[in-house]
């Protein structure tokens, strides 16, 4: 996993496992760690999250692979916590969960059913809401809700087209 100036200068290195796949990674609020999916190389089932100290380059793996792969791990905008979507045992998208940054104290906070599935997490630092495309009644719209996964908004409704992977912030046309 590289990082980059957003002038495209100081361009280095942060995270390095050679032999494996390091994906959607999201930099803590900090700057100072990095969260991400550590894939052993054949987009395997086993999946664990891990947190990369970037002030001493070492790593810990804060969740285990249970076989249901993890993705998108997001920080909380205080750090403290991490949101990500669990897979289903046979690879699907599926629910939302939510671990304190240690990965104690691991909480569900969406309950999909069926063919329903949640994707693409994005946890707004302004706001501090969780932001996904979702798909709950056969194809993806845009939701946000809390931090504990109450108060859902259903943002878009457009039957035929797949909104996915949301980002926040502000126009200024
Ligand atoms: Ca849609």
């Amino acid at each position: 996993m590289w990082a980059v100036n957003v002038d495209g200068s100081n361009q280095q290195i942060l995270v390095d496992h050679p032999n494996d796949k390091d994906v959607e990674g999201d930099l803590s609020p900090s700057g100072n760690e990095v969260v991400f999916p550590f894939d052993t190389g054949n987009w395997t089932y086993n999946r664990q999250v891990r947190i990369w100290n970037l002030t001493n380059s070492s790593e810990t793996v804060i969740r285990n692979s249970d076989g249901c792969p993890d993705h998108w791990p997001r920080f909380s905008p205080d750090g403290s916590k991490i949101c990500w979507v669990q897979y289903t045992s046979s690879g699907r998208p599926g629910n939302l969960f939510v671990m304190n940054a240690d990965g104690t104290n691991v909480s569900q906070i969406s309950f999909a059913a069926g063919n329903q599935a949640y994707e693409d997490t994005y946890w707004c630092r302004q706001d501090g809401r969780i932001y996904c495309p979702a798909d709950l009644d056969g194809q993806y719209d845009l939701y946000s809700m809390a931090a504990d996964g109450s108060n859902v908004l259903r943002l878009t409704n457009t039957p035929t087209i797949n909104e996915s992977a949301p980002t926040v912030g502000y126009l200024n046309p």
